[in-house]
């Protein structure tokens, strides 16, 4: 570690204001490339090793193609189509999230190992309204979180490019009470989460350009920075595929949460359950090398926890995870986090947590 990242660790090396002081020491050939389209513009195009690509995307492909509701989106009545977290039985969409080159780089860049916590799938342009993915998937500190999105085939105006507006990773992070949000605004997030929308979209007017649209050829990928703001474009020809894969990161020794929910003064944080795709196992929660879920336990607080795909819960404060795989073996072997696992069935079922 230099010394610049131990004077200042809380902020990613690409995004470190001592970025220059880096660029000597970390990296070298494509990285260093890398590393300074990621500072300049909050994005960096990459090619990823063909091969391995062309072929998994493929699969791919033709895997998940019965499991989209493609009868709903012919009829015009949604605006998407999407798998997430389709590594949980597809292992090639697993290896694309986990290429081992990739994760190395994004932890070189960012100085924290990268942890590719979730998939999204996509046989269809998303027409995305822009958007940052910080406000979802925040990180304590802040900005570690970067999105890596696949072309499976060639991107053109047609079947929906996706659009980013350089530079504009440098505004502040957007939180509730920089927008005005509190209490009863941010519990009903989903009336008021246009706020952020409006935001972002007059602070990319500032950039003076943009937005960039980036179309890709099969196989290349995108690397986007947390704060970066970024979209999906309208198809123009909505009978055209546009295959892809993004996959999420974090990095280890934070803590995850998604900041639009949060109510921060009122002592509401919902920190996020995530799992390590690459292990299989869940990530704990940790500011400063403190772990949060010990931290509030021996403080008799609750965890609020949120899993990215269900609902938000409260675990009761003396909830003890390893005191529940313990006393619940089953829970081990299924490899589904403890927190989880309580929330969704062991609460229901009366499943001892704690010993007597
Ligand atoms: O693929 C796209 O059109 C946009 C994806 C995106 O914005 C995201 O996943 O955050």
């Amino acid at each position: 570690m230099n010394k610049y990242q131990k004077l200042y660790p809380g902020i990613p090396l690409i995004e470190n204001p001592f970025f220059d002081q880096f660029c000597n020491d970390e990296w070298s050939g494509e990285v260093l490339r890398i590393a300074k389209d990621l500072n300049k513009n909050g994005f960096a195009v990459v090619d990823l090793l063909k091969d391995d690509v062309f072929n998994l995307s493929d699969e791919i492909i033709s895997n998940l193609d019965n499991k989209y509701e493609w009868e709903a989106w012919k009829k015009g009545e949604i605006e998407s189509l999407r798998i997430q977290d389709a590594w949980r039985f597809d292992a090639s969409v697993k290896k694309i999230a986990t290429q081992q080159n990739l994760i190395n780089t994004l932890s070189s860049l960012y100085g924290r190992k990268a942890i590719p916590f979730q998939t999204l799938n996509f046989p269809v342009g998303t027409q995305q309204a822009l958007h940052c993915d910080y406000a979802h998937f925040s990180s304590i500190p802040e900005r570690f979180m970067c999105g890596v999105w696949v072309a499976f085939e060639d991107m053109t105006d047609e079947n929906g490019a996706l659009f980013y507006y350089p530079g504009s990773h440098k505004f502040k992070t957007m939180n509730n009470e920089d927008i005005g949000r509190s209490g009863n605004s941010i519990k009903n997030s989903h009336d008021t989460y246009s706020s952020f929308i409006e935001l972002w979209e007059q602070l990319a007017t500032l950039i003076g350009k943009g937005p960039e649209n980036f179309f890709a050829k099969k196989g290349q990928a995108v690397i986007w920075a947390s704060n970066l703001i970024h979209g999906g474009s309208k198809m123009k020809n909505k009978e055209l595929t546009r295959n892809s894969q993004v996959t999420h990161y974090f990095f280890e020794d934070c803590a995850y949460t998604t900041t639009c929910s949060n109510d921060v003064f009122a002592g509401q944080v919902r920190y996020l359950d995530i799992t390590n795709i690459l292990t299989g196992k869940n990530v704990p929660n940790i500011v400063s090398g403190e772990i949060i879920e010990d931290f509030l336990r021996e403080k008799l607080l609750p965890l609020h926890i949120k899993n990215p795909t269900s609902e938000d819960v409260v675990i009761p404060a003396d909830f003890d995870p390893r005191v529940y795989l313990e006393l619940n073996p089953d829970v081990g072997l299924s490899g589904e986090s403890p927190y989880l696992h309580y929330s969704n069935f062991g609460k229901r079922e009366g499943r001892r947590y704690k010993k007597q």
